[in-house]
């Protein structure tokens, strides 16, 4: 099936360089999003599908695992649909933006809510960052599942929308402790360079880094970091800083520097529907349709058989079609990927699948907190939203932790210093389905999130008790100094080499694949996306060449 594989792996170095690629670019980026799209090279309108189709493969989600298998089949001369349950953002609003500013969060903030629910949820206790807003298919996402909420991006592009585009290579020690059945060599040799340069990964200039007043909250933490004998390390990002220093110097429009990051970017960011999604939709193989969310998978004659709910911007389901395909790729994040194989396993659906579907789930030990500096100690009114530094102390034996110091950009001077804590927890969540809601339930106690808070709080204790400094107890709701119960890095349900063999292939169900981030078992020690695109990358070529140019 399909032609040999072509690999354009330098297609973009850090910028978009082909024509092809550019027409993917502006297909992906200016066709009507008015309810339901489908972007494809040819047709860059809303087009009304057929009630029943067939597509030799289809790709459910548009995050970074899906992103690269709608890339690398396109490539391979495979003909590809992508669904996405969000929309695509590429439609300015009354305010002229695709994007609402943070401060002031309108519809397109969230995911069908009718108030904001914030990561911070308040400031000197008082309830003053969440707004009232209508019901819409906003950008960023909240799934509760009782003791842990998890932040999710939707939309074409997934996650990569909303995120904080730190772009960190995990310690390949740690690297191969997770993954111990995947090779190394070829990974750090072949697959991390490779999802980077896609990526568009940059960094900061040191130099800038030290003079300017958007970052003087990262070198206060560094200070106070460095005094309690600590490390810190810069962190690579997706966020051009080109354009990040035009936006200080006035020539070019604010984003990063005008607070934008959890409810999207206007600008600067490479997020991939600017990069993988474009360059697969200038392959000519690849269409994308966008509100439409794959709602259950059964076996067909050859291949498998989707239940697909069409939906419009008021959330009403206006279609229900099934889509036939040879192969499946799922790339709907570790939550919905393993909704959908879960569900499809319980309901009799795919029974071969295995036992391990569900199971080893982590919140890659995220936990949260901030500290209230001396009012000399500054951190500026004027923040980037794009974290550039770390704490790393992952070679610390009793608490491993990396630190990202977080940005707090409110607009005022408040002296605080805000991080997200990864740490080693060994906990691990399973899922169960629930056929009364049709949904996968995540089983997480507050008891599993103890060993994050301990090493984080061993970590903070220190900086704190060198720098005379205490810990904010306002910012999280219930006076508390951690937010253990929120992750913005979920990993696992399907783990590789457990629920998958060792390059994403589901168990039991041959031509079913998985290739996002619950791939990975839980923890990866740093911020995740690279990891789950270089993953995706290695096991994309391995697909690709064995299951289908081979056949
Ligand atoms: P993901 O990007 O979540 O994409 C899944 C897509 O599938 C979404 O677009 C969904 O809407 C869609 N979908 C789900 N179910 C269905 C369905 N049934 N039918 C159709 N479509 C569906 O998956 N990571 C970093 O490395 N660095 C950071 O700085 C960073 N900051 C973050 C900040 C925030 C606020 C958040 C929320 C996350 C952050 N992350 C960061 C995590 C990172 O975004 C996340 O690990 C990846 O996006 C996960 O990639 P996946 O491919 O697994």
């Amino acid at each position: 099936m399909g032609s040999r594989p072509v690999f354009a792996h330098d297609l973009f170095m850090t910028s978009y360089l082909t024509r092809r690629h550019l027409l993917g670019a502006a297909a992906v980026q200016t066709a009507a999003v008015l309810g339901f799209t489908r972007v494809g090279l040819s047709s860059a309108s809303a087009v009304e599908p057929p009630a029943t189709e067939r597509a030799p493969a289809v790709v459910i989600g548009s995050g970074y695992g899906a992103a690269v298998a709608a890339l690398r089949l396109g490539q391979a001369g495979i003909r590809t649909v992508v669904l996405e349950m969000g929309r695509l953002w590429d439609t300015p609003g009354p305010d002229g933006k695709l994007f609402c500013p943070t401060i002031r969060p309108d519809r397109r903030s969230m995911w069908f809510r009718t108030r904001t629910e914030a990561p911070l949820a308040s400031f000197l206790w008082l309830d003053v960052v969440n707004r009232r807003i209508d019901p819409y298919p906003g950008v960023l996402d909240r799934v509760d599942h009782g003791d842990m909420s998890v932040y999710v991006g939707r939309g074409v592009g997934g996650g990569s929308l909303v995120n904080g585009g730190m772009a960190v290579t995990p310690p390949r020690d740690y690297f191969s402790e997770v993954l111990p059945q995947v090779d190394a060599e070829g990974m750090y040799g072949t697959f991390f360079p490779r999802a980077r340069r896609m990526l568009g990964v940059n960094d900061i200039d040191p130099a800038w880094f030290e003079s300017t007043e958007w970052y003087r909250y990262s070198r206060v933490s560094r200070a106070h970091a460095h005094r309690a004998g600590l490390d810190t390390v810069f962190v690579p990002n997706v966020y051009d800083f080109d354009h990040m220093r035009r936006e200080a110097s006035g020539q070019a429009p604010k984003s990063a520097l005008a607070g934008e990051v959890l409810y999207g970017n206007n600008h600067g960011k490479r997020s991939v529907d600017k990069t993988y999604l474009a360059a697969a939709v200038a392959t000519g193989n690849v269409t994308i349709e966008t509100m439409s969310r794959a709602r259950a998978i059964h076996r067909g004659r050859e291949g498998y058989v989707l239940t697909v709910d069409r939906s419009d911007l008021d959330g009403k389901v206006i279609e229900t079609k099934e889509i036939a395909c040879t192969r499946l790729f799922l790339g709907a994040g570790s939550l919905g990927t393993t909704e959908l194989l879960l569900r499809a396993r319980e309901t009799g659906a795919l029974p071969e699948l295995d036992a391990e579907v569900g199971r080893g789930w982590g919140n890659n030990g995220n936990v949260m907190t901030a500290r209230a500096n001396h009012l000399w100690d500054t951190v500026g009114a004027h923040q980037s939203t794009m974290p550039v530094m770390g704490i790393n102390d992952w070679n610390n034996p009793a608490n491993p932790v990396f630190a990202e110091i977080a940005p707090l950009p409110m607009g005022l001077e408040h002296w605080i210093s805000l991080y997200l804590a990864i740490t080693k927890n060994p906990e691990r969540g399973h899922f169960t389905y629930d056929p009364a809601t049709d949904s996968a339930r995540l089983n997480w106690h507050r008891s599993q999130s103890e060993p994050s808070v301990r090493a984080a709080k061993s970590l903070f204790d220190r900086i704190n008790r060198v720098n005379g400094t205490v810990y904010r107890h306002d910012l999280f709701g219930g006076n508390r100094a951690f937010a253990d119960d929120f992750t913005y890095h979920p990993l696992g349900g399907c783990v590789l080499g457990r629920a998958t063999d060792g390059y994403g292939r589901a168990k039991g169900h041959p031509g079913l694949y998985v290739v996002d981030g619950s791939l990975v078992p839980g923890s990866i020690g740093v911020n995740p996306f690279v990891t789950i695109t270089a993953l995706a990358e290695r096991n994309m070529e391995r697909i690709i060449q064995q299951d289908i140019a081979a056949a």
